[in-house]
């Protein structure tokens, strides 16, 4: 078994979850913070068998988009518009994934 743990835009996440449901996956939705644009965006945890991990993935990436995201540095404060390029652009996503090995589930 494997738990796989996606972390998704915002904007995405809806869609995503909604279509591994609709294949049966059984999904966890945490809401969650980027460490270095300090902006929002959630990580799924989805526990499945190791032959479904392909297709999970597959669906992460068809429904999660790439975007550019500006991070404002202190030397933008009190500019307004006209900060003259001082902004860091960066590129967010799709879907960062992690796949872990489980050792054990259980419900009880
Ligand atoms: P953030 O940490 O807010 O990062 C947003 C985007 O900023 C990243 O997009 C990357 O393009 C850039 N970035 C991140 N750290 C950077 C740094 N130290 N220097 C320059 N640019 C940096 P993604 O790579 O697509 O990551 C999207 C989100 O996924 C991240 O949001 C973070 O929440 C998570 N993430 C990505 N890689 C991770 C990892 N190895 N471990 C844990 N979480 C990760």
């Amino acid at each position: 078994m494997k738990l796989v743990l996606a972390i998704v835009n915002n904007d995405d996440s809806a869609v995503v979850v909604s279509e591994l449901t609709k294949e049966n996956f059984i999904v966890t939705k945490l809401s969650t913070t980027g460490g270095f644009l300090m902006v929002g965006n959630t990580t799924l945890l989805i526990g499945a068998e190791d032959k479904d991990v392909p297709h999970i993935k597959e669906i992460i990436n068809r429904f999660s988009q790439t975007r550019k995201c500006v991070k404002p540095t202190n030397a933008t404060f009190g500019r307004g518009l006209s900060n003259n390029g001082l902004e860091h652009e960066v590129s967010v996503g799709g879907a960062i994934v992690f796949v872990l090995g489980v050792d054990e589930m259980e419900k009880y």
